[in-house]
């Protein structure tokens, strides 16, 4: 080739190159590890991390040397020097009490006992006048947890010349659940199909699988439930087995358990026998030989998730027995090998109840301390199901002597699923905080969680997962903040989502002032954005039928009442809410004094669950001096103003955002609007019809009739 072609080809070359590399999919999550910029931190990250003393030589160390050599290439631009041996020159120890040279062991001070097995301490010390950082704990994960901490200190720009920071899990049981079925379908998933290829398990390991066990350790997660609550009996059998075994492998390096969902009917459809009665000698038999074959396979398998007399699912009232005989008869199976039951409390009859929010409670207070020590009774946070926003679970707090582990969804299926942005830090923060009142005041959901509140050793959180094939892993590249903040919160319930909103921005995006400043206000005002315009002041479940998407506040006569809208918001000339009182369903009765008399109330009812615990006229004055049915309205206008506002900082923080991530962001921040507007034209319109009151001021005129509103139906939405 003559020169100046040469030249050109190369030049042409490089700039695809460049172009290509400035192109991001989302693909690396929060591990972003964006080169560090500034001057005066750069070199002194490079000179704390370049010479690297880890004495572990096993499958976690592996991942913890490898963690860091991929983040201080890309972060610091070194290649660091890795030493089983310390050297004059190593200046980040990493490793246990046991492994950790003496000097370095003189100059800390680490809680070994409170640090449990996971928990970590990263300290800075003065060594032979130069600095030297220690990562310790007392496992090689506690020593891999404290890895990734240290590199967030990097991405997020911290000053480590003075760390000093012990951090220890509130709660032990920190997993995902997957709704994921064998054909690859995801129920309630919103980002393409299921990440476990099961047809091609266990001959093919997608290098997906390393990076989903990465970026789980990387916040804490320590388990996954891979199927379904709404579960296939196959996932019990040796052909599932061995695959389910090639994912515990893959993931055991990460401290990452793997559990199954185990369908109650399963001695039937896998075992054949006749019944699956938990009291059945021949029934225990099967589960005790099932659970012997699965640690076979899986020799540190977690346990078992179970919905059971739910949907539709089978369980132990097909056999008159309670909730508490089912569970134990699984944790009995897996208690020799110290295996865990997570029960879950979404029961409720298949005949319609006077009011659903009141079922599980019903069915499981009367079970208190029934249950073995190693089950967990895993309560949604809310007493209907994942709604835009709900009251706390009435169970929480009322169960003393049972763990009750928090389920919370992280799959957005009640708050615009893989399209619309919405931060649930917020919406985990303000269920946490909340009081229960049920050792007196003080006596958060969080402490019931933590377990603190009543000294159970086992504690837990759940989290409905959002992940799926999608490049970006969750669809909407936000659905990542939502994934990383239940990380956060299930090792620390009470850290603050402001926070955490942060750190990821930095982490994912930027830590730029501005970028910052406006992209922790679109997260923090989003799930309040999200309530507004769907289900604002306490309405709830009135979106679309079966799919659950959009609006559909006109839902009603399906084959169980509740299932329908009209069931739960009542509206009627009289009014609108659903009575919750004495003079209703009396649910409020099944929380502490405390919070019955404040939410009985009106004068101290928090608006936002008015019309969960009340049903009011339409002119019912709100303490704005506004009616109710125009504070309806401005409601459902000020969330269509928010996502408007929403567009408008994002399109301010363009720069600060790669040209791929800030498309797709920006195009679906624009569906939401749409959307938002979708919701408030529908339901302003089906409701007046009951209230007849005119729209106030400030509220803009729908486009459409109610019946083009009640006529559209999305159609092939995805995640049923
Ligand atoms: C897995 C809701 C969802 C169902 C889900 C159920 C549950 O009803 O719509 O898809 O089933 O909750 O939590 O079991």
């Amino acid at each position: 080739m003559k020169r100046p072609f040469l030249f050109l080809f190369v030049m042409a070359l490089l700039c695809s190159a460049s172009h290509f590399s400035l192109a991001n999919d989302g693909y690396n999550l929060w591990l972003q590890y964006q080169k560090i910029e500034s001057p005066t931190l750069l070199p002194e990250y490079q000179k704390q991390a370049g010479h690297i003393f880890i004495p572990g030589k096993n499958a976690t160390s592996d991942v913890i040397e490898k963690e860091l050599r991929t983040a201080l290439e890309a972060m610091l631009e070194i290649a660091p020097q890795f030493t089983t041996t310390p050297k004059q020159e190593t200046t980040l120890f990493i490793g246990t009490r046991e492994q950790l040279p003496a000097f370095t062991l003189k100059a800390i001070n680490i809680p070994w006992e409170k640090l449990g097995t996971e928990g970590f301490s990263i300290q800075s010390i003065n060594q032979n006048s130069q600095k030297a950082l220690i990562i310790t704990g007392n496992s090689d994960v506690a020593l891999l947890y404290g890895t990734f901490e240290f590199l967030k200190l990097l991405q997020t720009q911290q000053d480590i010349s003075t760390v000093d920071l012990t951090s220890i899990p509130k709660t032990n049981i920190r997993v995902l659940n997957h709704w994921d079925n064998p054909d690859r379908t995801v129920e309630r998933g919103y980002a393409g199909a299921s990440i476990w290829d099961w047809h091609r398990l266990p001959g093919h390991v997608k290098p997906q699988y390393v990076d989903y066990a990465r970026a789980n350790a990387s916040i804490g997660i320590n388990g996954t439930v891979l199927t379904n609550v709404n579960a296939n009996a196959q996932v019990l059998t040796p052909y599932f087995l061995k695959k389910v075994a090639t994912l515990a492998d893959t993931f055991r390096p990460y401290g990452i358990k793997v559990y199954l969902t185990a369908r109650f009917s399963a001695p039937i459809e896998i075992g054949g026998l006749d019944t699956a009665d938990p009291l059945h000698p021949e029934v225990q038999k099967w589960w005790t030989e099932k659970v012997n074959e699965i640690y076979e396979y899986v020799p540190d398998f977690g346990g078992f998730l179970v919905k059971a007399d739910s949907e539709g699912q089978p369980g132990p009232q097909n056999y008159d027995r309670t909730q508490a005989e089912g569970a134990n008869m699984l944790a009995k199976a897996l208690q020799p090998h110290e295996g865990i039951v997570m029960w879950r409390a979404f029961v409720y009859s298949n005949e319609t109840p006077d009011d659903r929010a009141k079922q599980a409670y019903n069915e499981f207070k009367p079970l208190d301390g029934k249950f073995e020590d190693n089950v967990l009774v895993q309560v949604k946070n809310g007493p209907i199901d994942f709604q835009p926003r709900e009251p706390f679970h009435p169970l929480f707090g009322a169960m003393p002597e049972t763990p009750l582990m928090m389920e919370f969804q992280i799959t957005q299926e009640y708050l615009g699923q893989g399209t619309h942005l919405v931060f649930l830090g917020s919406l985990f923060e303000e269920v946490l905080d909340t009081d229960t009142y049920a050792k007196g005041p003080g006596s958060t959901v969080a402490k019931v969680v933590e377990g603190s509140l009543d000294q159970h050793a086992l504690s837990g959180m759940a989290g409905v997962s959002n992940i799926g094939t999608d490049r970006n892993w969750t669809g909407h590249l936000f659905g990542q903040a939502n994934w990383y903040a239940f990380g956060r919160l299930a090792w620390n319930p009470d850290e603050s989502a402001a926070d955490i909103a942060k750190e990821w921005l930095k982490m994912t995006f930027s830590n730029d002032e501005k970028f910052i400043r406006k992209g922790k206000s679109i997260m923090l005002q989003s799930h309040e954005a999200a309530v507004n315009y769907m289900t604002p002041l306490g309405l709830h479940h009135i979106m679309g039928w079966s799919h659950h998407y959009g609006p559909g506040p006109w839902v009603t006569d399906k084959h169980r009442d509740d299932w329908t809208s009209t069931y739960y918001h009542q509206a009627s000339e009289d009014g609108i809410g659903f009575d919750r009182t004495a003079s209703g369903s009396n649910a409020l009765s099944q929380y502490a004094p405390e919070v019955q008399q404040q939410y009985e109330n009106l004068e101290t009812c928090p608006e936002k669950y008015l019309l969960w615990f009340h049903h009011l006229p339409w002119n019912y004055e709100m303490k704005s001096g506004h009616s109710l049915w125009d504070e309806i309205a401005l409601h459902y206008q000020k969330g269509v103003h928010q996502t408007e506002q929403m567009i408008t900082d994002w399109k301010s923080i363009k720069t600060h955002v790669d040209d791929q991530r800030y498309q797709q962001v920006l195009d679906f921040l624009q569906i939401q609007h749409h959307e938002a507007k979708w919701w408030r034209d529908a339901c302003l319109l089906y409701f007046q019809q009951f209230s007849q009151m005119p729209l106030p001021e400030g509220v803009t005129q729908p486009e459409f009739s109610l019946d083009h509103y009640r006529q559209y139906t999305p159609l092939f939405v995805p995640g049923i």
